[in-house]
């Protein structure tokens, strides 16, 4: 197995992008608790996305969510951020809260309910514009609940149409990526709902449309890492959104419920070259911190991708290839499981303070005074954007 000495390096190249919503409050349909100091502004969620960088080092960049974060002046808020010592992000559309958006909204068969919703992405284009932002991340709620609700095909037909005309305004240093999720909002069918119909659909549109994949939004049971080898072996995976799931789309701490599975995921991601900065793969974490404080429970999110890519760093690909081509079945799985199985944790530890981070950005931040003080500053926090 190589050494942590070997791969420490690499470790550096890390970037995992933090939603803006993540440090709102949110909840459950039963009900959402406020957290003493959440944010009321844009402003204040990037301040708080900061200190994730701040004491990780992991964490350069914002994603935004339109209309959740809407502001005047997207420069300003560009500077801002910037001031704090991170960048914005991806820009995330947003056309799953309105009354016209019922019956669909890239998919409608009304088109001026279709324009409305392509005119959104094109002002998120515009906000990406001032922003420095790279990508336009789609995610569509559109579905049916019944059978025979819909017609299939048409609405598959108007998502191609719709995706061209926004695709088509994006400029060429941008990319836009395609989340897909197997049901929810909708009951019956989702128009976009596995990797292959995100593939098809952003295949169709050129160089620049990729994927996203979200880890939550698969049935149990899948291989996630097989679909992550696919989508890099075919060259259109852009974007992580990371979380972890018990039942669905549950956006809990990545790493937390299933440790095993974001290392199997983070191993295809080395061996497809999907590691890096370069990579043109973009990490972002998609959670919702419903009972825990929202920037530790980011902190704790970073720091568990940050481990689980340490240890599939470390898997000896040599001697793994070695045994997979002798057909020495239990001979490669140990070498898979002696990677995952190694604690890197005191490593990491030593790693960070000779970079000048705390050895514990946990323990750092909690001493920082900074939670205490938030909680004193700020009073009437929003709500992530689920509804604010
Ligand atoms: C949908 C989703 C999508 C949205 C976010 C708030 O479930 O994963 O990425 O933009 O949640
Ligand atoms: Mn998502
Ligand atoms: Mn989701």
């Amino acid at each position: 197995m190589a050494q942590f000495s070997d791969i420490a390096s690499r470790l550096e190249e890390q970037a995992i992008e933090l939603p803006s919503w993540a440090f709102g409050n949110s909840g459950t349909r039963f009900k959402v608790f406020g957290t003493p100091g959440t944010p009321r502004t844009p402003e204040e969620k990037i301040a708080d996305a900061a200190q994730v960088n701040k004491y990780t080092a992991l964490s350069p960049s914002v994603a935004l969510h339109i209309p959740w974060d809407k502001v005047e002046d997207y420069s300003a808020l560009r500077t801002f951020a910037n001031e704090h010592g991170v960048e914005l992000g991806t820009v995330n559309s947003n056309t799953f809260q309105e009354d016209d958006y019922k019956f669909g909204s890239l998919t409608h068969v009304d088109p001026t309910i279709r324009q409305k919703a392509i005119d959104h992405h094109f002002e998120c284009i515009d906000v990406m514009d001032q922003t420095g932002s790279r990508d336009l991340k789609i995610w569509l709620a559109d579905g049916s609940n019944y059978p025979g609700q819909a017609d299939l095909r048409g609405r598959q037909d108007r998502l191609a149409d719709s995706l061209q005309k926004i695709y088509d305004r994006i400029g060429e240093e941008q990319r836009m990526v395609l989340e897909y999720k197997f049901f929810e909002p909708a009951f019956y069918h989702t128009d976009v709902p596995d990797w292959g119909t995100s593939y098809a659909q952003v295949a169709a549109l050129g160089e620049r449309a990729l994927v996203c994949l979200d880890t939550g939004h698969h049935a149990p049971g899948t291989n996630i890492e097989f679909i992550v080898m696919q989508l890099l072996r075919l060259g259109k995976l852009g974007s992580f959104d990371f979380n972890s799931r018990f039942y669905a789309d549950d956006d809990l701490i990545v790493g937390a419920a299933d440790p095993f599975q974001l290392f199997r995921i983070l191993y295809e991601v080395v061996r497809g070259g999907g590691y890096g900065a370069d990579s043109g793969v973009a990490f972002m974490l998609d959670q919702c911190h419903n009972v825990e404080d929202k920037i530790p429970g980011q902190m704790r999110s970073v720091l568990n991708v940050q481990e689980m890519t340490a240890r599939a760093l470390l898997v000896d690909t040599d001697a793994l290839t070695a045994a997979q081509d002798a057909g020495d079945v239990l001979g490669a799985n140990a070498i898979m499981m002696d990677a995952f199985y190694t604690d890197v944790r005191g490593d990491l530890a030593a790693w960070r303070e000779s970079r000048g981070l705390p050895a514990d950005p946990m323990a750092a931040y909690a001493a920082s005074g900074y939670q205490q003080k938030i909680a004193a500053d700020r009073v009437g926090g929003v709500q992530a954007g689920w509804g604010a």
